[in-house]
Protein backbone atom coordinates (compact mmCIF):
# COMPACT_ATOMS: atom_id res chain seq x y z
CA UNK A 1 0.00 0.00 0.00
CA UNK A 2 1.19 3.57 -0.92
CA UNK A 3 1.94 6.48 2.09
CA UNK A 4 1.23 9.66 0.30
CA UNK A 5 1.54 13.18 2.32
CA UNK A 6 0.25 16.21 1.35
CA UNK A 7 1.43 19.30 2.87
CA UNK A 8 0.05 22.92 2.41
CA UNK A 9 0.53 26.20 4.40
CA UNK A 10 -1.94 28.34 6.52
CA UNK A 11 -3.13 30.80 4.94
CA UNK A 12 -0.02 30.91 3.16
CA UNK A 13 0.61 34.78 2.09
CA UNK A 14 -1.00 36.05 5.56
CA UNK A 15 0.70 33.65 7.41
CA UNK A 16 4.28 34.73 5.86
CA UNK A 17 3.30 38.62 6.10
CA UNK A 18 2.56 37.84 10.03
CA UNK A 19 6.10 36.57 10.34
CA UNK A 20 7.44 39.59 8.62
CA UNK A 21 5.45 42.25 10.89
CA UNK A 22 4.71 40.37 13.63
CA UNK A 23 2.23 43.36 14.96
CA UNK A 24 0.28 41.65 12.27
CA UNK A 25 -0.25 38.67 14.47
CA UNK A 26 -4.24 37.45 15.46
CA UNK A 27 -5.19 40.04 13.45
CA UNK A 28 -7.06 40.16 10.29
CA UNK A 29 -5.64 40.47 7.43
CA UNK A 30 -5.97 40.57 3.97
CA UNK A 31 -3.63 39.91 0.74
CA UNK A 32 -4.70 40.68 -2.45
CA UNK A 33 -3.59 42.53 -5.93
CA UNK A 34 -2.10 46.56 -5.17
CA UNK A 35 -3.41 45.99 -1.28
CA UNK A 36 -5.56 49.27 -1.47
CA UNK A 37 -9.15 47.88 -0.89
CA UNK A 38 -10.66 51.07 -2.98
CA UNK A 39 -9.10 49.92 -6.43
CA UNK A 40 -9.58 47.04 -8.42
CA UNK A 41 -8.50 43.71 -7.39
CA UNK A 42 -9.46 40.22 -5.41
CA UNK A 43 -8.34 38.70 -2.29
CA UNK A 44 -5.75 36.40 -2.62
CA UNK A 45 -6.04 34.87 0.88
CA UNK A 46 -7.28 36.35 4.43
CA UNK A 47 -5.86 35.12 7.83
CA UNK A 48 -7.93 32.98 9.80
CA UNK A 49 -9.11 35.94 12.13
CA UNK A 50 -10.46 37.82 8.83
CA UNK A 51 -11.91 34.70 7.10
CA UNK A 52 -14.80 34.74 10.46
CA UNK A 53 -16.01 38.21 8.78
CA UNK A 54 -16.41 35.56 5.50
CA UNK A 55 -13.35 36.57 3.49
CA UNK A 56 -12.19 34.36 1.57
CA UNK A 57 -9.38 34.16 -2.08
CA UNK A 58 -11.07 35.17 -4.90
CA UNK A 59 -14.06 37.75 -3.87
CA UNK A 60 -13.40 41.42 -4.84
CA UNK A 61 -11.26 43.37 -2.50
CA UNK A 62 -13.85 45.84 -2.16
CA UNK A 63 -16.19 43.47 -0.92
CA UNK A 64 -13.78 42.41 1.70
CA UNK A 65 -13.55 45.81 2.83
CA UNK A 66 -17.49 45.96 3.41
CA UNK A 67 -17.13 42.74 4.98
CA UNK A 68 -14.33 43.78 7.51
CA UNK A 69 -13.54 47.53 7.24
CA UNK A 70 -11.21 47.05 10.00
CA UNK A 71 -8.75 44.57 8.11
CA UNK A 72 -5.45 44.98 7.39
CA UNK A 73 -5.05 44.98 3.31
CA UNK A 74 -1.61 44.50 1.72
CA UNK A 75 -0.24 43.55 -1.92
CA UNK A 76 1.01 40.70 -3.02
CA UNK A 77 4.59 40.42 -2.95
CA UNK A 78 5.29 37.12 -5.09
CA UNK A 79 8.70 37.57 -4.92
CA UNK A 80 8.87 37.11 -0.90
CA UNK A 81 6.40 34.06 -1.02
CA UNK A 82 8.05 32.28 -3.62
CA UNK A 83 11.38 32.36 -1.65
CA UNK A 84 9.69 31.13 1.40
CA UNK A 85 8.14 28.57 -1.03
CA UNK A 86 11.72 27.21 -2.11
CA UNK A 87 12.47 27.57 1.48
CA UNK A 88 9.97 24.50 2.38
CA UNK A 89 10.16 22.72 -1.40
CA UNK A 90 13.82 22.08 0.19
CA UNK A 91 13.27 20.97 3.44
CA UNK A 92 10.53 18.70 1.56
CA UNK A 93 12.99 17.21 -0.74
CA UNK A 94 15.63 16.17 1.95
CA UNK A 95 12.79 13.93 2.75
CA UNK A 96 12.29 12.15 -0.70
CA UNK A 97 13.15 13.23 -4.20
CA UNK A 98 9.73 11.61 -4.96
CA UNK A 99 7.56 14.94 -4.62
CA UNK A 100 4.94 16.59 -6.62
CA UNK A 101 5.22 19.71 -6.45
CA UNK A 102 1.65 21.49 -6.66
CA UNK A 103 1.54 25.12 -5.74
CA UNK A 104 3.21 27.93 -4.05
CA UNK A 105 2.25 26.33 -0.53
CA UNK A 106 2.01 22.61 -1.20
CA UNK A 107 3.02 19.63 -2.03
CA UNK A 108 2.83 15.55 -2.33
CA UNK A 109 5.09 13.45 -1.05
CA UNK A 110 5.28 9.62 -1.49
CA UNK A 111 6.89 8.25 1.60
CA UNK A 112 6.33 4.23 0.44
CA UNK A 113 9.69 3.52 0.48
CA UNK A 114 10.91 5.16 3.77
CA UNK A 115 11.11 2.58 6.40
CA UNK A 116 9.28 5.04 9.58
CA UNK A 117 5.80 5.69 10.55
CA UNK A 118 4.61 8.52 8.09
CA UNK A 119 3.15 10.21 11.10
CA UNK A 120 6.86 10.73 12.41
CA UNK A 121 7.77 11.86 8.89
CA UNK A 122 5.01 14.29 9.05
CA UNK A 123 5.74 15.67 12.53
CA UNK A 124 9.26 16.22 11.99
CA UNK A 125 8.47 17.95 8.50
CA UNK A 126 6.19 20.05 10.21
CA UNK A 127 8.81 21.39 13.21
CA UNK A 128 11.77 21.82 10.37
CA UNK A 129 8.76 23.92 8.23
CA UNK A 130 8.25 26.05 11.51
CA UNK A 131 11.78 26.04 12.77
CA UNK A 132 13.01 27.57 9.39
CA UNK A 133 10.53 29.84 8.47
CA UNK A 134 8.28 30.70 11.37
CA UNK A 135 5.22 29.74 9.79
CA UNK A 136 2.78 26.53 10.08
CA UNK A 137 1.40 23.88 7.67
CA UNK A 138 -1.15 21.11 7.69
CA UNK A 139 -0.34 17.56 6.52
CA UNK A 140 -2.57 15.08 5.94
CA UNK A 141 -1.30 10.99 5.42
CA UNK A 142 -3.49 8.56 2.77
CA UNK A 143 -2.86 5.62 0.59
CA UNK A 144 -3.09 8.46 -2.36
CA UNK A 145 -3.38 11.65 -3.16
CA UNK A 146 -7.09 12.58 -3.47
CA UNK A 147 -7.47 11.46 0.10
CA UNK A 148 -4.11 12.96 1.49
CA UNK A 149 -5.19 16.35 -0.24
CA UNK A 150 -8.43 15.60 1.89
CA UNK A 151 -7.36 15.08 5.18
CA UNK A 152 -4.63 18.02 5.15
CA UNK A 153 -7.75 20.28 4.84
CA UNK A 154 -9.57 18.17 7.85
CA UNK A 155 -7.78 20.12 11.23
CA UNK A 156 -6.38 23.10 9.80
CA UNK A 157 -4.38 25.51 10.88
CA UNK A 158 -1.21 22.80 12.33
CA UNK A 159 -3.08 20.11 11.06
CA UNK A 160 -1.81 16.88 10.73
CA UNK A 161 -4.76 14.01 9.80
CA UNK A 162 -4.63 10.24 8.68
CA UNK A 163 -6.82 8.67 7.02
CA UNK A 164 -6.64 4.91 6.89
CA UNK A 165 -8.03 2.64 3.50
CA UNK A 166 -10.72 1.20 6.05
CA UNK A 167 -11.89 4.82 7.12
CA UNK A 168 -13.14 6.33 4.06
CA UNK A 169 -16.54 6.16 4.45
CA UNK A 170 -16.79 6.98 7.76
CA UNK A 171 -14.40 9.99 7.17
CA UNK A 172 -15.13 11.33 3.70
CA UNK A 173 -18.55 10.49 2.93
CA UNK A 174 -20.36 13.19 5.33
CA UNK A 175 -18.33 15.95 3.43
CA UNK A 176 -19.60 18.18 0.60
CA UNK A 177 -18.59 16.94 -3.26
CA UNK A 178 -16.81 20.35 -3.36
CA UNK A 179 -14.08 19.12 -1.57
CA UNK A 180 -13.00 16.51 -3.49
CA UNK A 181 -10.52 17.72 -6.10
CA UNK A 182 -11.87 17.40 -9.49
CA UNK A 183 -14.88 19.04 -8.33
CA UNK A 184 -15.56 22.50 -9.44
CA UNK A 185 -18.79 25.06 -9.01
CA UNK A 186 -20.00 23.67 -12.45
CA UNK A 187 -19.88 20.22 -11.34
CA UNK A 188 -21.38 21.00 -7.79
CA UNK A 189 -24.19 22.64 -9.35
CA UNK A 190 -25.21 19.66 -11.62
CA UNK A 191 -25.06 17.29 -9.38
CA UNK A 192 -27.43 19.54 -6.63
CA UNK A 193 -29.63 19.60 -9.52
CA UNK A 194 -29.81 15.59 -9.19
CA UNK A 195 -29.99 15.87 -5.08
CA UNK A 196 -26.66 15.38 -4.31
CA UNK A 197 -24.56 17.27 -2.24
CA UNK A 198 -22.40 14.69 -0.08
CA UNK A 199 -19.85 12.88 -1.36
CA UNK A 200 -21.84 9.18 0.59
CA UNK A 201 -24.71 10.71 -1.72
CA UNK A 202 -22.49 10.67 -4.92
CA UNK A 203 -21.00 7.06 -3.71
CA UNK A 204 -24.62 5.91 -3.88
CA UNK A 205 -25.00 6.50 -7.59
CA UNK A 206 -24.82 3.65 -10.46
CA UNK A 207 -21.66 4.31 -12.57
CA UNK A 208 -23.71 4.38 -15.72
CA UNK A 209 -25.90 7.42 -13.88
CA UNK A 210 -22.85 8.85 -14.30
CA UNK A 211 -21.31 8.32 -17.19
CA UNK A 212 -24.57 9.40 -19.01
CA UNK A 213 -24.34 13.01 -16.82
CA UNK A 214 -20.96 13.53 -16.79
CA UNK A 215 -19.29 11.56 -19.85
CA UNK A 216 -17.11 8.55 -19.99
CA UNK A 217 -14.19 9.69 -18.17
CA UNK A 218 -15.51 11.97 -16.14
CA UNK A 219 -18.52 9.82 -14.79
CA UNK A 220 -15.71 7.19 -14.26
CA UNK A 221 -13.56 9.42 -12.15
CA UNK A 222 -16.44 10.91 -9.97
CA UNK A 223 -17.23 7.26 -9.57
CA UNK A 224 -13.86 5.99 -8.52
CA UNK A 225 -13.61 9.38 -6.35
CA UNK A 226 -16.14 9.09 -4.24
CA UNK A 227 -15.20 5.81 -2.99
CA UNK A 228 -11.47 7.19 -2.02
CA UNK A 229 -10.10 5.65 -4.97
CA UNK A 230 -7.15 7.08 -7.18
CA UNK A 231 -4.47 5.29 -8.52
CA UNK A 232 -2.83 8.59 -9.88
CA UNK A 233 1.13 8.84 -9.64
CA UNK A 234 3.17 11.83 -8.25
CA UNK A 235 3.75 13.74 -10.90
CA UNK A 236 7.79 14.40 -10.09
CA UNK A 237 8.94 16.09 -13.09
CA UNK A 238 6.85 18.87 -14.72
CA UNK A 239 8.00 20.83 -18.09
CA UNK A 240 5.35 24.07 -18.16
CA UNK A 241 4.38 24.92 -21.64
CA UNK A 242 3.86 28.15 -21.46
CA UNK A 243 4.67 31.49 -18.71
CA UNK A 244 2.16 34.67 -19.06
CA UNK A 245 1.41 37.38 -16.59
CA UNK A 246 -1.58 40.13 -17.24
CA UNK A 247 -2.39 43.71 -15.15
CA UNK A 248 -5.77 45.12 -15.12
CA UNK A 249 -5.27 48.98 -15.54
CA UNK A 250 -7.08 51.06 -12.62
CA UNK A 251 -8.88 52.68 -14.52
CA UNK A 252 -9.02 51.90 -18.56
CA UNK A 253 -6.88 53.93 -20.70
CA UNK A 254 -7.09 54.92 -24.25
CA UNK A 255 -3.47 55.56 -24.14
CA UNK A 256 -1.47 53.77 -26.57
CA UNK A 257 1.78 54.81 -24.22
CA UNK A 258 0.36 53.13 -21.47
CA UNK A 259 -0.96 50.00 -22.96
CA UNK A 260 2.54 49.73 -24.31
CA UNK A 261 4.50 50.51 -21.42
CA UNK A 262 2.35 47.92 -19.33
CA UNK A 263 3.47 45.57 -22.36
CA UNK A 264 7.21 46.39 -21.91
CA UNK A 265 6.65 45.85 -18.10
CA UNK A 266 5.47 42.48 -18.58
CA UNK A 267 7.76 41.43 -21.04
CA UNK A 268 10.35 42.26 -18.43
CA UNK A 269 9.19 40.57 -15.86
CA UNK A 270 8.25 37.27 -18.21
CA UNK A 271 11.85 37.23 -19.11
CA UNK A 272 13.28 37.30 -15.69
CA UNK A 273 11.41 34.31 -14.96
CA UNK A 274 12.28 32.69 -17.96
CA UNK A 275 15.79 33.26 -17.24
CA UNK A 276 15.53 32.41 -13.85
CA UNK A 277 14.47 28.96 -14.58
CA UNK A 278 16.11 28.69 -17.64
CA UNK A 279 14.21 28.80 -20.48
CA UNK A 280 13.37 30.09 -23.82
CA UNK A 281 10.52 30.63 -25.81
CA UNK A 282 9.39 30.53 -29.47
CA UNK A 283 5.85 32.16 -29.51
CA UNK A 284 5.09 35.38 -27.71
CA UNK A 285 1.54 35.92 -27.42
CA UNK A 286 0.20 39.42 -26.91
CA UNK A 287 -3.66 40.01 -25.05
CA UNK A 288 -5.77 43.36 -25.47
CA UNK A 289 -8.87 43.14 -22.88
CA UNK A 290 -11.30 46.20 -24.45
CA UNK A 291 -13.39 47.94 -21.26
CA UNK A 292 -16.53 45.79 -22.81
CA UNK A 293 -14.56 42.76 -21.87
CA UNK A 294 -14.27 42.03 -26.04
CA UNK A 295 -10.75 40.23 -25.96
CA UNK A 296 -8.06 39.91 -28.78
CA UNK A 297 -4.91 37.95 -29.04
CA UNK A 298 -1.94 38.68 -31.87
CA UNK A 299 0.97 36.02 -31.50
CA UNK A 300 4.55 36.14 -33.34
CA UNK A 301 6.44 32.70 -33.70
CA UNK A 302 10.32 33.34 -34.02
CA UNK A 303 12.89 31.06 -35.97
CA UNK A 304 14.33 29.62 -32.84
CA UNK A 305 13.90 29.81 -29.27
CA UNK A 306 15.72 32.92 -27.26
CA UNK A 307 15.47 34.74 -23.91
CA UNK A 308 16.77 38.13 -25.25
CA UNK A 309 14.22 40.63 -23.78
CA UNK A 310 15.31 42.40 -26.82
CA UNK A 311 13.66 40.11 -28.92
CA UNK A 312 10.94 39.33 -27.14
CA UNK A 313 10.26 42.62 -26.66
CA UNK A 314 10.38 43.46 -30.44
CA UNK A 315 8.58 40.72 -31.38
CA UNK A 316 5.43 41.81 -28.12
CA UNK A 317 5.32 45.36 -29.96
CA UNK A 318 4.83 44.13 -33.41
CA UNK A 319 2.11 41.65 -31.82
CA UNK A 320 0.62 45.13 -30.36
CA UNK A 321 0.28 47.02 -33.26
CA UNK A 322 -1.61 44.42 -35.41
CA UNK A 323 -3.97 45.24 -32.81
CA UNK A 324 -6.63 48.10 -33.29
CA UNK A 325 -7.12 50.20 -30.23
CA UNK A 326 -10.43 51.14 -31.14
CA UNK A 327 -11.74 51.01 -27.35
CA UNK A 328 -11.05 51.84 -24.11
CA UNK A 329 -8.20 49.09 -22.72
CA UNK A 330 -8.90 47.21 -19.95
CA UNK A 331 -6.04 44.38 -19.53
CA UNK A 332 -3.26 43.50 -21.37
CA UNK A 333 -1.23 40.54 -21.22
CA UNK A 334 1.22 38.32 -22.53
CA UNK A 335 2.43 35.08 -23.11
CA UNK A 336 6.12 33.05 -24.37
CA UNK A 337 5.30 29.72 -25.18
CA UNK A 338 7.03 26.49 -26.84
CA UNK A 339 9.59 26.57 -23.80
CA UNK A 340 12.59 24.99 -23.52
CA UNK A 341 15.04 24.25 -21.78
CA UNK A 342 18.34 26.41 -22.15
P1 LIG B 1 -4.48 27.94 -0.34
O1 LIG B 1 -3.63 26.86 0.23
O2 LIG B 1 -5.73 27.54 -1.06
O3 LIG B 1 -4.94 28.93 0.82
P2 LIG B 1 -4.17 29.42 2.12
O4 LIG B 1 -2.84 28.77 2.26
O5 LIG B 1 -4.14 30.92 2.11
O6 LIG B 1 -5.12 28.98 3.29
P3 LIG B 1 -5.37 27.51 3.89
O7 LIG B 1 -4.90 27.58 5.30
O8 LIG B 1 -6.84 27.29 3.79
O9 LIG B 1 -4.57 26.56 3.07
O10 LIG B 1 -3.63 28.84 -1.33
C1 LIG B 1 -2.27 29.13 -1.09
C2 LIG B 1 -1.95 30.55 -1.49
O11 LIG B 1 -2.26 30.74 -2.87
C3 LIG B 1 -2.76 31.59 -0.73
O12 LIG B 1 -2.14 31.97 0.49
C4 LIG B 1 -2.85 32.71 -1.72
C5 LIG B 1 -2.78 32.06 -3.07
N1 LIG B 1 -4.13 32.02 -3.68
C6 LIG B 1 -4.49 33.04 -4.56
O13 LIG B 1 -3.69 33.93 -4.84
N2 LIG B 1 -5.76 33.02 -5.09
C7 LIG B 1 -6.68 32.05 -4.80
O14 LIG B 1 -7.83 32.08 -5.29
C8 LIG B 1 -6.29 30.99 -3.90
C9 LIG B 1 -7.27 29.90 -3.53
C10 LIG B 1 -5.01 31.03 -3.36
MG1 LIG C 1 -2.65 26.70 2.05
Amino acid sequence: MRRILHIDMDAFFTSVEQKRHPELIGKPVVVGGSGDPFKRGVVSTASYEARKFGIHSAIPLRTAYKLCPHAIFLPVDYEEYSRVSEKIKGILREFTQIIEDVGIDEAFLDVSLIDRPPEEIAEEIKKRITGETGLTSSIGIAPNKLLAKLASDMQKPDGLTIIKEDEIESRIWHLPVRKLWGVGPKTEAHLKGMGIKTIGELASLPLDRLTEEFGESYGNYLYNASRGIDESPLVTHWEPKSMSRETTFQKDTDDWQVTAKSIAELTKDIVGSMRHSDYKGRTVTVKIRFSDFETHTRAKTLSEPTDSLEVIRKAAFECLKRLELKKKVRLTGIRVSGLERS
